[in-house]
Parts: C-alpha cells; structure tokens; sequence
C-alpha cells in the first residue's frame, strides 16, 4: 500500500472533498501536511472531514495558532485578571468558535512529524538543513521558508537576498514531504538532491485560487483539484 500526502487545505472543503473523491478510490495510506484551517470558508468542516477520515495530520502553524490562542481564552475565562497574549482578527476568532472543544482539543494533539517509512517523513514546513533530523525545533518544522548558506532559518516572508528555500540546501537523508510555502499555484515544487533524496513542496495555494494538490509519495504521481475561487490574497503574512 502506497502513501497520499495532501497539501494544506486552509478551509477548501469542497475542494477537499473533490479531491478526495479521487484520492480515496486508490485505497493508500492518507496523511495531510497541516495548516487544515483558516483563509478558506470551512475550517470546521475541513476538521470534521480529516477527524472522519481518521488519517494522520502534522500541525500546521495555522492549527498549532488557533490551539495556542484557544488555550489562553480558557484561562481568561476562568482567571478575570488574565490577557490573553496573543492576537488574532475576529475574523479568525468567529471562524475557530464554529471549531468544537473536540476538535480544538484534537487539533492540540497533532504530531510534528509523520514518519512514512521508506526514508519519507511528511511535516507542515521543513526541516532546518544545519540540524540533523532528530534535533530539529518545532519553529522550524511549523514555520521554515528561507535559509542561509549555512541551512540557519531565517525569519522573512520572501525569499531574502542570497537566501535559500530550505529544500535547496536540505542533504537529507531523510526525503520529505511538506506544505507551507506556495512555490506556485500549479504544480508541486520537487527538489532532487544528492543521496536519493526528495524534498515535494505540496502547497499549491488552494485557498489563493491555485489547486489542492496530493502528492504519491511511491510514485511521485500528482493529483490535483482546481480552486473554486480565491478566498484570500496571496501576499497576506503567514500569520496573519
Ligand atoms: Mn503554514
């Protein structure tokens, strides 16, 4: 049996659920790359979708946000005198309300990583390529885009002077999926490198109006379903 990775879905339900009728027929192992909720119209749905399915998720930095911020609204609620640190828009707070405390609670529990075996590991944005696997930060797994010569992240939404996207400077050896960064609105982004190993960038900026994408990890086969429209700006930051 063969593995599916689907690329962030950000609240595509009806994306999603096309997609999925072509996915799911094939009968392999389904596993999504995080970032499940915000800037597309369902974010509830699509949890409820993937909770049905009962497949595996990495946390996305969108997920592991709403998480986080859910968490101190609790506390405020029970301590009068506690601010709740963190922002976020109301927009983002109507939309994580129709979440239940289930599904927040689940969101909660989502790994960083997912080892697919066969040398494949699936995570929401990328490995830092100074480090080895095994020391890795959840900052960079949920949020990594750019690198320096040396593979140090670097905090910057594009692509700063003389900097790498980490797949570039990635030697591996493990081969890994991810989503995060919108290389294009169409195709996935595959970088070969030396050792065998494969880095597939799956985000194709669904909720931009680009595709949601599935990626065959045995076979490097794509399938992809198109945008209904754009639900949100392409140049909105990450964490906005
Ligand atoms: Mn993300």
């Amino acid at each position: 049996m063969g593995t599916i990775a689907i690329g962030d879905v950000h609240g595509c339900l009806e994306e999603l659920d096309e997609l999925l009728g072509l996915v799911l027929p094939r009968r392999h192992r389904v596993v999504f790359v995080g970032d499940l909720i915000d800037r597309g119209p369902d974010s509830a749905g699509v949890v409820a979708r993937v909770r049905e399915l009962g497949v595996p998720c990495v946390m996305g930095n969108h997920d592991d946000k709403a998480v986080r911020w859910a968490r101190h609204e609790a506390r405020r609620r029970g301590e009068p005198a506690y601010t709740n640190p963190m922002r976020m828009s109301n927009d983002r707070v109507a939309e994580h309300a129709r979440l239940s405390e289930s599904d927040m609670a689940w969101l909660g529990t989502l790994p960083l990583v997912l080892d697919l075996g066969g040398g494949w590991w699936a995570t929401h944005a990328g490995p830092e390529p100074r480090r080895p696997w095994r020391r890795q930060t959840a900052a960079a797994l949920m949020r990594c885009r750019w690198v320096d010569g040396a593979g140090m992240m670097l905090r910057s939404l594009d692509r700063p002077d003389g900097g790498f996207h980490w797949a570039e400077r990635w030697a591996g050896p493990e081969s890994v999926v991810y989503g995060h960064h919108v290389h294009g609105l169409d195709a996935v982004r595959i970088d070969r490198r030396p050792g065998g190993v494969t880095c597939a960038g799956i985000d194709t900026g669904c909720c931009f109006g680009g595709h949601l994408s599935a990626y065959v990890i045995d076979t490097g086969e794509v399938i992809q379903v198109k945008a209904r429209r754009a639900y949100a700006e392409l140049r909105i930051p990450d964490d906005a």
